[in-house]
């Protein structure tokens, strides 16, 4: 389904309750010496890339309910990103995932990005999971396995990645290991990460000059007891002995709980080693729930730090932003839309942060200063800000209920039928 550009206007009385807010916000911001021009454009230039698994309705390890309408093929995953990207103007990339996304007919699949107007951001591999026919068993191990012939498989199936992502004009390929141990005494630590070091290294051969590789870290699940890569400082050291084009990623559910998230994102950027980043939101774990929806504060913190970052760090590459969420019970596209809401509204909090100020402040040791100059950027009501970069570029100013007047879903189902399901987590 392609949504017709007509249809995507808001009505006048929409635009002038806008225009109203609109211009009460922004003389308020210009009187602070903000600049509201560039802040819109800052936030229109904003693209966040969509994961091709997070489409279909999420599975837990309990079950999985079946969404309707679904996209079963790869084209489907496209079409549906297009309806988001048409509907936000900020969904303009799409993060494949192989074997899950092998393209059939890659001229075919890269007209129809170049039509939807999304490219292709990191490809991601997948050594967590058997294939069918796959001459060794990744159940104890992929990258870190102590059998040869287990590494070299999945050696061979990340420069495949690479190989896919290179004829559809990707630039980098992401790196989730699930290669842990269940049980102490299971796994020889050195051995694992010293093997997996090894592999990494091999893999980084076959990257071309301008691709990147993101080295993402999670501190357990599948397994319980240790995870080869379980953290940052983990990422970054194998990122460091794989080279200049190796970067952590940073997954903002792949941490304990109560981790400071932001001061592991200011480090990376400071040593220029950030160059990946997930977003979603969870209570306990990995949960993988909506942008925003749990610790919005935790995200203005994690934003805050990323804003100085790319202002302050030009050693830092440009960051490859990603919606890593997935659930079981929201219609997967309206999740996508609230995440994209929140991650726009939380960006431009971010950018109010009077940066000059709260240095002035930091010298002067002034805590309580620091911290109402934090509080004032984040308790306003931005979202005026969110929907002028919309309607500069023509997306509607309420995305999910323009989806949901546009009858989206139904005409998903009518098109695809109700028993389907897409592949992913
Ligand atoms: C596992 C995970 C990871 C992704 C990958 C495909 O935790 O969600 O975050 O990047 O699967
Ligand atoms: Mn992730
Ligand atoms: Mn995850």
């Amino acid at each position: 389904m392609i949504i017709n550009p007509n249809k995507l206007s808001s009505d006048s009385k929409q635009i002038a309750n806008h225009n109203e807010q609109f211009d009460h916000l922004a003389s308020r911001l210009s009187k602070q010496n903000i600049e509201v021009p560039s802040l819109v454009d800052k936030l229109a230039a904003f693209q966040v890339a969509i994961p091709s698994w997070a489409l279909g309705a999420g599975g837990t390890r309990f079950g999985r309910y079946s969404y309707f309408g679904e996209p079963a093929s790869l084209e489907q995953k496209l079409e549906d990103i297009g309806v988001l990207h048409s509907l936000t103007r900020s969904a303009g990339a799409v993060s494949l995932h192989i074997p899950w996304d092998i393209p059939t007919d890659y001229k075919a699949v890269k007209e129809l990005a170049f039509e939807l107007d999304l490219r292709f951001d990191a490809v991601n591999s997948n050594t967590f999971q058997d294939s069918v026919g796959a001459k060794h068993s990744y159940k104890f191990g992929s990258l870190s396995n102590t059998s040869i012939g287990a590494r070299q498989q999945a050696i061979a199936h990340n420069k495949e990645v690479i190989k896919i992502g290179e004829k559809l004009g990707s630039k980098s390929m992401t790196v989730w290991l699930a290669d842990g141990s269940s049980f102490p005494g299971q796994h020889n630590f050195q051995t694992a990460l010293s093997n997996t070091q090894d592999s990494l290294k091999e893999i980084y051969k076959s990257l071309a000059d301008d691709w990147k590789l993101f080295i993402e870290y999670k501190p357990y699940e599948p397994y319980f007891y240790s995870t080869v890569i379980q953290d940052w400082g983990t990422s970054f050291m194998l990122a460091n002995q794989c080279g200049e084009k190796a970067y952590t990623l940073v997954d903002l559910g792949h941490h304990l709980p109560n981790t400071n998230i932001e001061q592991i994102v200011s480090t990376l950027m400071f040593k220029g080693k950030l160059g990946g980043f997930h977003f979603n939101d969870s209570k306990y774990g990995d949960d993988d729930i909506t942008v925003g929806s749990i610790k919005p504060y935790a995200l203005f913190l994690i934003f805050n730090e990323l804003v100085y970052g790319m202002a302050n760090n030009p050693q830092n590459p440009e960051l490859s932003w990603m919606i890593d969420a997935s659930h079981n019970l929201k219609d997967p596209l309206e999740d996508l839309i609230q995440s994209l809401e929140a991650i726009q509204i939380t960006y431009a909090k971010a950018l109010l942060v009077d940066q000059d100020l709260l240095k002035q402040a930091q010298k002067e040791h002034d805590v309580s200063l620091c911290q109402e100059i934090l509080q004032e950027a984040y308790l306003t009501d931005v979202r005026p800000l969110v929907r002028q970069a919309r309607l500069k570029l023509n997306a509607p100013l309420a995305p999910l209920q323009t989806y949901r007047n546009l009858g989206v879903r139904e005409q998903l189902i009518k098109e695809r039928g109700k028993n389907t399901v897409a592949t992913g987590l």
